[in-house]
């Protein structure tokens, strides 16, 4: 990864990787792109003050929900997301794996709530599963809720009656997300549409599920686009529980590694953007928080986010060390979320 150079903070030069794709039309929503972007370029302080209001008001207890990843299925995925270093289309050195059974798994979710965490997501490169595949999460599933735990999973595109399946075996939550704006997204992406997204969004509803979805910053896209992703989470009716906001972990192999950095306070307005159109969603500070730091971090918090991914890997790179975050709560007096993380901290 690179180093954050503050000469290269922001840059609205996108690296292309496809054909533009059109601009969809959106369903009929208070928050207009044009509305988001009037927040994101409201005066900052102006701007986490209301997103700080609001949050309050909607989360009175100000807790963090600690989430843990791991990468059940790595690797090998045919997908061309131009991000992501677990991509066939890329060369990062990330080997391909099989799916991890259920005893390794079980090993981790445990360590994962005994050291705070409530919520345990299980990651899959896949484009779309097949159905053994799904019964096989779906006992990973069974057996994560077990020990008590929150589950969520993210394995790609579902059919309707996958979604079914999961929601039978009691998942909790699945990850799927839009990643950008529709207008940006052929630039990133060639290999599956928005509309794709969109379906399986709606699959994932129908089966029960609460949806955890956001997207991408930092991938060169302007803050137009940005605002259009936070535009279209925020009409997704309804809106989703969990909105996952990742600033681009920048790989070596990825079309995407020469990416210059995002200026750090524009993800701070994206938060705050998520926050007041979102209002109570978890609003999770997602990858790329090692680059951060924690003054940033901090004013994260301050517009809204409330839940982090905590464990010292993501799916395949690397987070803050769980005993970092654990400081950091704590220098910030931020409570954590759940009874496993209370007693973890005791
Ligand atoms: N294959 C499934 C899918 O794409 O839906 C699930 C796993 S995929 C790794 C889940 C999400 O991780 C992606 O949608 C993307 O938002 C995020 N992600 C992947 N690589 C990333 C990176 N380098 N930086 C930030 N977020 C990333
Ligand atoms: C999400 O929005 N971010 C997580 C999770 N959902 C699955 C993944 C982040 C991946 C970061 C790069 C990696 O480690 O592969
Ligand atoms: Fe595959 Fe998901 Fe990575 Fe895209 S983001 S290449 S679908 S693992």
């Amino acid at each position: 990864m690179d180093a954050l150079d503050s000469s290269t903070l922001r840059t609205e030069q996108p690296v292309r990787l496809h054909r533009p794709a059109p601009a969809r039309p959106r369903a009929a929503s208070p928050w207009t792109t044009d509305a988001v972007l009037a927040l994101i370029e409201s005066p900052f302080m102006a701007l986490v003050q209301r997103a700080h209001a609001v949050h309050r008001a909607h989360f009175p207890e100000g807790d963090v929900e600690l989430a843990s990843l791991l990468s059940v299925k790595t690797g090998g995925c045919p997908e061309d997301c131009g991000y992501c270093p677990q991509s066939v289309h890329h060369d990062t050195g990330v080997k391909a794996g099989k799916l991890m059974a259920l005893p390794e798994v079980l090993v981790a979710a445990q360590a994962a709530k005994d050291a705070g965490a409530s919520r345990f997501c299980m990651g899959a490169a896949w484009r779309s599963p097949n159905d053994r595949d799904v019964e096989k999460v779906a006992e990973l599933v069974r057996g994560v809720r077990g020990l008590g735990l929150e589950t969520c999973a993210t394995l790609g595109m579902l059919e309707p009656q996958q979604a079914e399946r999961l929601a039978e075996a009691g998942l909790d939550f699945y990850n799927h997300n839009l990643d950008s704006a529709p207008d940006f997204y052929g630039d990133i992406i060639g290999t599956r549409d928005y509309q794709d997204r969109l379906d399986t969004l709606a699959r994932v509803r129908d089966a029960g599920i609460r949806v955890c979805c956001g997207g991408i910053v930092g991938m060169g896209e302007t803050r137009r686009q940005r605002a259009g992703l936070i535009a279209e989470l925020a009409a997704l009716d309804p809106a989703p529980e969990s909105v996952p906001v990742n600033n681009l972990v920048r790989v070596e192999g990825t079309p995407l590694a020469g990416q210059a950095p995002l200026d750090p306070f524009e993800i701070v307005r994206v938060i705050a953007a998520a926050r007041i159109t979102m209002p109570a969603a978890r609003v999770r500070l997602s990858a790329g928080r090692r680059e951060l730091g924690d003054g940033i971090q901090a004013l994260c918090f301050m517009a809204g986010a409330n839940s982090i991914f905590y464990g010292d890997r993501l799916l395949v790179t690397g987070n803050p060390d769980v005993a970092a975050d654990r400081a950091l709560l704590a220098r910030l007096d931020l409570p954590v979320a759940g009874a496993a993380a209370q007693e973890a901290a005791a």
